[in-house]
């Protein structure tokens, strides 16, 4: 057995599933430089699927939807703001944005437009729920991805949540990273943000676009999502 001091493995489970291997790669505490005390228990894998299976019934039009696109972020980077923006933009043809807050407490929230099912949670190293996302990604077209471009110092945490994400994406689903904030006076420009999340690198296998955004105004929105529509060859989004 293999020997681990991270807690979630304290548990003893010999269950190897590369899910939970893959989940304490990334939110291994130390490896983030912070304190045994900040560590977060997590969803074993079989409780995830049940949950995922559970869940699907919540998000019935994300999983029966035509296009399926993957709106995530950190906290606070603008994914709420963007599905009411494009509720407002789409003329009255866009569902109620639905959200879902369930006791392990993270949000999530979709939004139908033009038979495009856009499905939104957090992404963050401490969420319980990672082991999900996978069900949410099985089936995607394209991802989303907005960063809070005016908080420099989390481009880095940014960065590392998109290559979980990534990792877990079908290979063929198209990325479109929003930088967003751009109306703030320190907000990274695109050019920096793409730097920092090793865009080409990371991305060098699927279309993808990086846009500046101003959600709150609209700013640069109808061009981010052109990009998108034509991408997944889809009438426009907004
Ligand atoms: N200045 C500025 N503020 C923005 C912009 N987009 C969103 N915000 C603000 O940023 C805050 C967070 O936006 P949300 O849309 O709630 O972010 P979220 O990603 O849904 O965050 P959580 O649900 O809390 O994880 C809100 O106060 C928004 O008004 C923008 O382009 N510029
Ligand atoms: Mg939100």
């Amino acid at each position: 057995m293999r020997v681990c001091t991270d807690s979630i493995t304290e548990r003893k489970n010999e269950q190897t599933n590369e899910d939970t291997q893959q989940h304490q790669r990334n939110n291994a505490p130390q490896q983030r430089g912070e304190p045994a005390a900040r560590r977060t228990r997590t969803l074993q894998p079989a409780a995830a699927r049940a949950m995922g299976n559970a869940w699907k019934q919540k998000f019935v039009p994300y999983f029966e939807s035509k296009v399926r696109v993957l709106l995530l972020g950190l906290d606070a980077s603008g994914k709420t703001t963007l599905l009411y923006k494009l509720k407002e933009s789409s003329g009255g043809k866009a569902g109620e944005v639905e959200a879902f807050i369930p006791t392990i407490g993270f949000n999530c929230e979709q939004l139908n437009v033009n038979r495009t099912t856009f499905v939104s949670f957090d992404v963050g190293g401490r969420s319980p729920i990672r082991p999900l996302w996978k069900v949410f990604a099985e089936g995607a077209q394209a991802l989303v991805y907005v960063v809070d471009a005016s908080d420099q110092y989390r481009l880095d945490e940014a960065k590392r949540e998109l290559e979980y994400v990534l990792g877990i994406l079908p290979p063929k689903a198209g990325l479109l990273v929003l930088a967003n904030k751009s109306d703030l006076p320190d907000a990274a420009t695109k050019q920096e943000v793409s730097t920092a999340l090793n865009l080409s690198a990371v991305a060098a296998s699927r279309p993808h676009y990086i846009h500046e955004t101003c959600i709150t105004t609209g700013d640069g929105v109808p061009n981010a999502l052109s990009w998108l529509a034509k991408t997944l060859s889809i009438s426009p989004i907004c």
